[in-house]
């Protein structure tokens, strides 16, 4: 009886180890499909189910993204429900991209110039729309008081870093981003999903930084500082987007990569320089470091995506389907996004208004299956 009792006992015991060791298998495996490797997991129900979203729609096709969309145009600004790309083709870009330069200064305007209450209505209204909103950041110079570009005076990043002379200037900076992202929310108080790009092409030198004006490990620990600080002020809606400029794949790309956890999608800013003569070394370099990105993204499980690009003023009739198209739709690219469409700098725009020489090619660009408008979104945000 008691020898009986005993076995009970010892098989009830190797019994539930057992179900703890597959239980713990399991949760392993869980780990690594669903958030393995990703960054925060402090964020919104909402913000989550973008990211899980985004690894899959690259199996429905590319979206389709434009910079400062419906804030102006070629001629044309803040005319109400306006966009360039939809006065073509009849629908908003699935992505817009928006900056909040200036924004730290405490400034009404950004430094486009335009209202920051502007900006945050048409974030809103893109949320509505089921479509996405990512944002870039080009801060000024903590330092000098000069603008992002403004890399005349070194050691900017040193100086922001804890230690450094700027450290809680900086801070105050960086609390001006974390208030405004916390303010995007709906009037039903749902926050809104960001793509974030902090600190982009840091692999080029035109910015305070960039590759020349800070060290491989000052950059990591401005990405940190930036990714802790947010998260203490609460801000839960973001999704972190490494973009740096189109230099050479593998370590020039990772080099200065902050970490798995601290990055949920991987860009790539490339321009189109040089209308036909540019056409080679533009397919070339996006074709090498697609595929690059195509074999880190699977063994890191996160979304790849064009961030920037695009041919300013697109002199090339059938750029959108005869050279665009046919390098992206090799590569599993959730997004690719064009710059903006300047009222204010003749020329300096990327995606056609009506009449352009490229817009009946952008029409063709539309009507192609392989790419995705707002109305072709699933719902992301589930
Ligand atoms: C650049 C140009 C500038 C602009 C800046 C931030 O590429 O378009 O005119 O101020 O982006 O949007």
């Amino acid at each position: 009886m008691q020898k009986l009792k005993k076995m009970k006992i010892l098989n009830y015991l190797a019994g539930l180890a057992f179900i703890i060791l597959i239980a713990a298998c399991g949760n392993k495996k869980n780990t690594n499909q669903d958030s393995g490797f990703s960054a925060s997991s402090n964020r919104t129900p909402e913000t989550e189910s973008l990211l899980s979203n985004l690894k899959k729609i690259a199996s429905k096709g590319i979206m389709f993204g434009h910079q400062d969309d419906p804030l102006y145009g070629v001629t044309w600004e803040g005319d109400s429900d306006r966009s360039d790309v939809k006065s073509v083709v009849g629908d908003y870009p699935a992505v817009m991209g928006f900056d909040i330069g200036r924004i730290e200064l405490g400034s009404k305007k950004s430094l486009d110039n335009v209202d920051f209450n502007i900006i945050r209505q048409e974030i809103i209204n893109q949320f509505n729309r089921g479509g996405i909103i990512t944002i870039s950041w080009h801060m000024y110079n903590t330092l000098t008081g000069g603008d992002s570009w403004d890399i005349e005076t070194k050691g900017v990043v040193t100086s922001i870093l804890p230690n450094g002379e700027n450290h809680n200037k900086f801070l105050t900076w960086l609390k001006q981003g974390a208030d405004f992202f916390n303010s995007l929310v709906t009037e039903d108080g749902t926050k809104i999903p960001v793509l974030f790009r902090p600190w982009h092409e840091h692999t080029g030198s035109w910015f305070w930084w960039g590759k020349d004006n800070c060290t491989i490990e000052e950059y990591k620990e401005l990405w940190l500082l930036t990714y802790n600080y947010f998260e203490e002020q609460g801000v839960d809606n973001l999704l972190y987007t490494y973009s740096p400029d189109s230099h050479g794949p593998g370590e020039i790309y990772l080099e200065r990569y902050p970490g798995d956890e601290y990055v949920d999608l991987l860009g790539l800013d490339i321009y189109h320089r040089g209308d036909e003569e540019g056409i080679e070394i533009y397919q070339n370099t996006l074709d090498t470091i697609l595929s690059f990105l195509t074999e880190e993204g699977e063994k890191r499980n996160k979304p790849i995506a064009v961030t920037e690009t695009g041919l300013e003023a697109i002199p090339i009739a059938n750029w959108w389907t005869e050279l665009l198209l046919p390098t992206l739709e090799k590569y599993p690219v959730t997004y690719v996004l064009v710059w903006r469409n300047a009222r204010e700098r003749p020329n300096h725009y990327y995606a056609p208004y009506p009449g352009q020489k490229s817009a009946d090619d952008f029409v063709k660009f539309f009507n192609s299956p392989k790419t995705l408008f707002v109305k072709d979104l699933p719902n992301l945000y589930k």
